[in-house]
């Protein structure tokens, strides 16, 4: 599959240049200086060329003939004592199927015989690699990642399977954890029995640290401690997912740790809910990002107004950015190889006529093939309410004495991925998020 990755790759290039891409993968990494070996994960550029899940690779693509070079390292008996084996060039060559493989020393060499005009890096880092070499080969960073960033963004059907497959597992993880939670559990403890689910389906690499937060601590974003005990009444706020050959899942549930919502819960639930709800609806061919996010705000405020949480007209709260002191994140981000996937951001204008690269301009707009995750929340931050409580400017639009009574509140987010179809979009997610279908599941 990753052949059609290099296609996609060489299209976006003009093929009468004489130029190579030139790619460093990941090495393997330790925990300070110690021999302590982190997981290997490939770099998600040079994976999505190659397939090759391998410490210190290397690969040469050249524009001209549309050619694969991979290097691999050359390992010695020593290595095949703590790793079990040494692969010979044939191994690789029948598992990779590069046009031709090479070891890692032999880069110069290759780069000698195709004397590119100019050698596309990924980072600064990477053409320095080649500038060292000291051959004067002329070196570009961004005309690389742009066009990876083009590639990677739009994905293929393969691609989405491999999402698929890790949304079918991480539906399985969050179900599990849902029946299992009872006030007195220990967060951790819900980690680890989504993390068992995930192994015993055979998937091994989480994608990003999990967030298991609950009660107050629903509040901290980027909340991965996961040590606190769950007290009865509490909300659970988890965040989690694990990658399939690569590929992310990255969902968000919230639910109540003994089963039942209360009615202030439930208020402040179906809020983010039907924003997310209605946002999802909207998915489509053209829609923008920012458009969305500004939906989803306004129907959370619409919420809160019915709560009696802020007060005003609807109009002047969006005007005057109230959702921000309740909806401080974005409404959602690309999802692939990484969990924050690529194209997030797109080129302006500017970026428009780079050097032989053929493609006009990146979109802001959802195309089909791209997948973005909607994840609507309402939070009830401390540091961020108490300040606004004392600015009259933003009291003006406050409950003040409902909003420092939620100040332990925690918070709430709901979050699926969806993929952007020709006539709308394909939820990768199945997991109950309406308050019967939740109180139902969890009741067993
Ligand atoms: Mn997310």
């Amino acid at each position: 599959m990753h052949h059609l990755h290099r296609e996609k790759l060489f299209s976006l290039f003009d093929d009468d240049q004489n130029g190579v891409v030139f790619i460093q993968g990941a090495e393997t990494m330790y925990r300070y200086k110690t021999d302590y070996e982190f997981p290997f994960r490939q770099e998600s550029n040079f994976w999505y060329l190659t397939g090759a899940n391998e410490a210190d690779c290397a690969l040469v693509l050249d524009l001209k003939k549309e050619e694969y070079h991979l290097f691999v390292p050359k390992r010695d008996a020593q290595y095949a004592v703590w790793h079990g084996y040494v692969k010979t060039k044939k191994q690789y060559l029948e598992e990779y199927k590069p046009d031709h493989l090479h070891y890692q020393n032999e880069i110069l060499s290759v780069l000698n015989a195709l004397k590119p005009e100019v050698v596309y890096c990924l980072n600064d880092e990477q053409a320095e690699f080649i500038e060292d070499l000291d051959r004067g080969f002329t070196v570009e960073t961004e005309a690389l990642e742009d066009a990876l960033t083009y590639c990677r963004v739009l994905k293929t059907e393969w691609e989405l399977d491999q999402m698929r497959e890790a949304s079918r597992v991480n539906d399985l993880a969050y179900e599990a954890v849902m029946k299992a939670i009872k006030p007195g559990m220990y967060e951790y403890e819900l980690k680890a029995i989504f993390n068992k689910v995930q192994i015993e389906n055979g998937l091994l690499q989480d994608a990003y640290n999990g967030i298991f937060a609950s009660g107050v601590n629903a509040s901290i974003l980027h909340y991965v401690e996961n040590t606190d005990q769950i007290n009865d009444g509490d909300l659970f706020l988890m965040d989690a997912g694990f990658e399939c050959n690569g590929y992310a899942a990255d969902y968000t549930r919230t639910f109540p740790a003994n089963g039942k919502f209360t009615e202030t819960q439930a208020g402040i639930y179906q809020a983010v809910l039907d924003a997310h709800n209605v946002v999802i609806e909207a998915i489509k061919p053209g829609v923008k990002m920012e458009d969305l996010h500004l939906m989803a705000s306004r129907i959370m405020m619409e919420g809160l107004i019915k709560l009696d949480i802020i007060r005003g007209n609807i109009d002047e709260i969006m005007e005057n950015n109230i959702f921000a002191l309740f909806f401080p994140h974005g409404l959602g981000h690309f999802l692939g190889l990484d969990t924050h996937d690529v194209g997030g951001y797109p080129k302006g204008v500017d970026r428009i006529d780079r050097p032989g690269i053929k493609f006009l301009r990146a979109r802001r707009e959802l195309l089909p093939g791209m997948v973005v995750t909607i994840e609507p929340g309402i939070y009830f931050v401390p540091a961020v309410l108490e300040p606004a409580i004392k600015d009259p400017e933003k009291a003006k639009y406050l409950n003040t004495e409902k909003v420092t009574s939620l100040l332990g509140f925690g918070g709430v987010r709901i979050e699926d991925d969806i993929v952007v179809t020709e006539d709308g979009y394909e939820n990768l997610t199945n997991v109950p998020k309406e308050i019967s279908e939740i109180e139902a599941l969890m009741k067993g």
